[in-house]
């Protein structure tokens, strides 16, 4: 991307089309050769910006991302699962903090590690208050990050998480069931929470058709992310389909 400022950019998205689609790309799931045809097809299809990243990473990141900006204009943010996920070839990072947990490593530690290879690599970082729900299973964020997530039927409690987070100064919100979760967060609880914020809320983990995200996005949500479902059956019809159904 040639302008350095994706969550202006994220924000236009929301003003234009309602609702925005990311796509994640775990390089743990994904041939290099692969992951660089996706970019191609993600970007026809729609998609407004790349999400690269995972829990667990044990390969390098950087012939992904380079891979990635040589075939798609469209913004690469980085979604790491620590402070090691970071390369140059990103534009930005969603700079997350894993508020639902009480694991000080995972709310401060790891940021403080990246923070100075965050300014080297010259990304832009994002405030984001990520908040972690029950997905029906334990996902691999859950267990690599050793934090419960809070209760699927307890919007009540998500919702002073994400508003602590906006206080806090955070730019957006991530509710996550997590990678693979058997079941989405819940609409009643991206209602709840949307109700209680005025920054833009992302919700991901476990989407696995259009009508799901379309209903996701009446409920409140500002961005939807699916990552699975792609790397399962990685079809430009299937991307389009849901870009579509988000944005109207
Ligand atoms: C994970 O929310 C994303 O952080 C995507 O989840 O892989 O289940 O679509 P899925």
């Amino acid at each position: 991307m040639a302008t350095k400022c994706v969550l202006g950019y994220l924000r236009e998205v929301i003003e234009k089309q309602n609702a925005g689609y990311l796509v994640l790309i775990d390089p743990e799931k994904c041939e290099l050769n692969s992951c660089a045809k996706l970019a191609r097809e993600v970007e026809r299809s729609g998609v407004d910006a790349i999400l690269l990243g995972g829990s667990l990473l044990t390969i390098d990141l950087h012939p992904f991302a380079a891979a990635l900006k040589t075939e798609t204009e469209l913004p690469i943010i980085l979604f790491p699962g620590d402070s090691m996920h970071l390369t140059p070839h990103a534009d930005a990072i969603l700079y997350t903090s894993l508020i639902s947990g009480r694991n000080p490593n995972y709310l401060i530690g790891e940021q403080v590690k990246a923070a100075p290879k965050i300014q080297r690599y010259a990304l832009e970082p994002i405030p984001t208050g990520y908040i972690l729900i029950d997905g029906g299973n334990r996902t691999a964020v859950e267990f690599m990050s050793g934090t419960a997530p809070i209760p699927r039927e307890k919007p009540d409690i998500a919702g002073p998480h994400a508003l602590a987070a906006q206080y806090l100064g955070m730019q957006l919100v991530y509710l996550e069931a997590g990678s693979g979760a058997k079941y989405p967060v819940p609409n009643e609880m991206i209602t709840a929470v949307k109700s209680q914020i005025d920054i833009p809320l992302i919700v991901g983990g476990g989407i696995k058709d259009p009508e799901s995200a379309a209903d996701k996005v009446k409920a409140g949500a500002d961005f939807i992310v699916t990552g699975n479902i792609l790397e399962k059956c990685s079809s430009f019809d299937l991307m389009k389909q849901f870009a579509d159904a988000i944005h109207n």
